[in-house]
């Protein structure tokens, strides 16, 4: 039997290059999001593609989805879901948005990893990947609750390596830098396109999706002695956070 990875927010974005990429390279895929149309058209991608209505700010979603894989061979799970939900300073910030952006970041890795580590110690080995950011290795003005957020997700993966230290558990951190993908940075500014775009605006190659899939299927698929605790990754022109070369006309 195929080893299950599992994979969140795989509706679109890095989850869903994720949760092809790997599906291509010998895992049983277990692709959840809150949006089956969209899981629908990736399950036509691949036959080892399976998926799962989920909602990683909801137990009883997560809990469902778990007793569903209980004595299947669960290896991997890539905690994607997430995102930005404002661009504001913290004066001006929302402390509903601080809790959504808390909700489906942090508890919702949270959520999923309690869930699958029983599952893994019974099959016997297991990797668990944070999707965190750069952001969450450096602050940057109008971005504090996803800066904060992820900063919470480096330091779960920090524990959690710690935690199962003695276990067959591997526990990798991703943190991308800029990545153009179709949803993130217009659903940070709210929907409105062109602050999206500025984003992005001159940038010769941002990373995609796809990109960023590949350092999840190397570190996954390295032999399992092996522990990459933290990959940064960035587009050539992204130096730092601030520091993006741009060839503006
Ligand atoms: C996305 C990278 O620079 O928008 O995780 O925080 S950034």
């Amino acid at each position: 039997m195929k080893n299950y990875a599992v994979v969140t927010g795989a509706s679109s974005g890095i989850g869903a290059a994720t949760a092809k990429l790997l599906a291509a390279n010998g895992f049983h895929v277990i692709a959840g999001a809150r949006r089956m149309d969209r899981l629908a058209e990736l399950a036509k991608s691949d036959l080892n593609i399976e998926i799962v209505e989920l909602d990683v700010t909801n137990q009883k979603s997560v809990e469902t989805l778990a007793a569903q894989l209980v004595g299947k061979p669960v290896s991997v799970l890539i905690n994607n879901a997430g995102g930005a939900f404002d661009a504001a300073s913290i004066e001006d910030s929302d402390p509903e948005i601080w809790a959504k952006t808390y909700e489906v970041n942090v508890t919702g890795a949270v959520r999923m990893t309690k869930a699958m580590i029983p599952l893994m110690k019974k099959h016997g080995e297991g990797h668990i990947v944070l999707m965190s950011s750069t952001a969450g290795r450096i602050a940057y003005e109008n971005g504090g609750t996803y800066v904060a957020a992820k900063h919470a997700v480096a330091a779960i993966a920090g524990t959690l390596r710690l935690e199962l230290n003695g276990h067959p558990i591997r526990v990798t951190e991703i943190a991308p830098g800029m990545v153009k993908t179709d949803e993130f940075a217009v659903t940070r500014f709210a929907g409105d396109k062109t602050k999206a775009a500025k984003v992005y605006e001159g940038v010769e190659k941002p990373l995609t999706d796809a990109d960023i899939a590949e350092t999840i299927r190397w570190a996954v698929m390295l032999p399992s002695h092996i522990n990459i605790d933290l990959l940064v990754v960035r587009p050539l022109a992204q130096a730092a956070q601030h520091k993006v070369h741009r060839i503006l006309k």
